[in-house]
This record gives structure tokens, C-alpha cells and sequence, in this order.
């Protein structure tokens, strides 16, 4: 890997704490106010994750977003890389049933970045041996957010992965502003909590909480 591509990337990733994964679902407001209101709250990373749109509207809808991210967040879309391609976003957020990520990654290029879900360290593992740049963690407890999620594998598996790999690791899985000091405490470099953030009324308060959460226990 290009030194300058790695490092740049690495220092991006270094930078992140609350994550903003979209769901135009459970959006009170909509996936682009919701985005424009957590990247005003000083977040730093965003997945637009969508099921449910053609790709035109979903070109369009990632091109607003990348506007709104520009200089201020880094923008990945979740397992479709062609709309990524297609908007020059920083990257892709893909399953272990998505693109394989040596596939992703041969169609991305090396500066992009990919972010791979895991569930274990195992997964974790070869996440970080086939070029991984973080995995996603979950998950961490139940959630109706995502139905084949399956159960919670709970706080003390992020420690488990921490331990075992190199990579920040994301925690996602029904977390809230009740459980979330268990989940950084356990060494979450990052965390995604969609449903406690886009089924507010208040989104850049409830970012703001969980940046402000994120910040303190990770410096004490
Ligand atoms: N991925 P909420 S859990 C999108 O385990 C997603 O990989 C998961 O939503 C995984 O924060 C999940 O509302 C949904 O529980 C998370």
C-alpha cells in the first residue's frame, strides 16, 4: 500500500468517534437533514445506508451527502460499491456476504477505505489480514433495527477484538445513552447508535451527547 494513501487514511479513522449509519426507515426527519444536523454536531464519519431506493435516488441522495460530509466527515456507503464509484465517496462499509473485500478492494483502489462487520475475533482477524481498515463490531446487544442481526454478543466481545487486532474497531448493535459507557469502556474506538440517534427528535442533540460521551472516557 501507498505510504501517503495508508496514512492519510489511518489518520482519518484516528479522528472518528460517534458514527452516523443512516436509516431513511426509522429517520424522523429524513436521511439528509439527519446527516446535515450529526455532521453540524462535530460528527465525524457517515455510512449512508439505504435498502430501499433505486440506485438513481440513491446516486442522487450520496451526492448530497458527499456535499454535506466535504472537509468535515468522512463518507462511506454501506455495501454498494458502485454507488460509492459512482460519487467518489471515501469508501464502503460491507458485510460477510457482501463483496468479498479482495474484490472490493480491487475495484475501490487502495486509498479508499473499506469497513468490514464482524461478529467475532476470528472474523476480525482476517478482516485485518485481507485489508480491512476497521471493522465494524455486532451485535454488541439486541436490536430490531436489523433483522438477521441474530442476539447481542454483549460488551466484553469488543475487549476480545480489541486484543486481537490492529484495527479500530466500531461498535454497533443496539446501543444507547443507558449502555453505551459499557461499550467504550470495553475499548470501542467508535460507535454507531442509529435508532437512539435517528428516531430522535433532536439529532444534533443526541449526537452531541455521544461525541461529548465518546471524547471524555476515551481521554480519561
Ligand atoms: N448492523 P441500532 S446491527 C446496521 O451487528 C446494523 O452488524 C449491525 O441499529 C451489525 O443502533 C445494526 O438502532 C443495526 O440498534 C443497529
Amino acid at each position: 500500500m501507498n505510504q501517503k494513501g495508508f496514512s492519510r487514511k489511518s489518520h482519518l479513522l484516528k479522528e472518528i468517534d460517534f458514527y452516523l449509519v443512516t436509516d431513511s426507515g426509522l429517520s424522523k426527519k429524513g436521511t439528509l437533514s439527519d446527516v446535515r444536523e450529526a455532521v453540524e454536531s462535530g460528527c465525524r464519519i457517515v455510512q449512508y445506508r439505504e435498502k430501499d431506493k433505486s440506485t438513481k435516488a440513491m446516486v442522487e441522495e450520496a451526492s448530497e451527502i458527499k456535499k454535506i460530509c466535504s472537509g468535515r466527515a468522512v463518507f462511506l456507503v454501506n455495501d454498494r460499491i458502485d454507488v460509492a464509484l459512482a460519487v467518489d465517496a471515501d469508501g464502503v462499509h460491507i458485510g460477510q456476504d457482501d463483496m468479498p473485500i479482495e474484490t472490493a478492494r480491487k475495484l475501490l483502489g487502495k486509498d479508499k477505505i473499506i469497513g468490514l462487520s464482524v461478529h467475532d475475533r476470528k472474523e476480525a482477524i482476517l478482516a485485518e489480514k485481507n485489508g480491512a481498515d476497521y471493522v465494524g463490531l455486532g451485535p454488541i446487544f439486541d436490536t430490531a433495527t436489523k433483522k438477521d442481526a441474530g442476539d447481542g454478543v454483549g460488551p466484553l466481545r469488543i475487549r476480545e477484538v480489541k486484543d486481537a487486532v490492529k484495527l479500530p474497531v466500531v461498535a454497533i448493535g443496539g446501543i444507547n445513552k443507558k449502555n453505551c459507557e459499557s461499550v467504550l469502556q470495553n475499548g470501542a474506538d467508535s460507535l454507531v447508535a442509529i435508532s437512539a440517534v435517528v428516531c430522535s427528535d433532536d439529532v444534533k442533540t443526541e449526537t452531541k451527547y455521544f461525541i461529548d460521551k465518546i471524547r471524555r472516557i476515551k481521554k480519561a
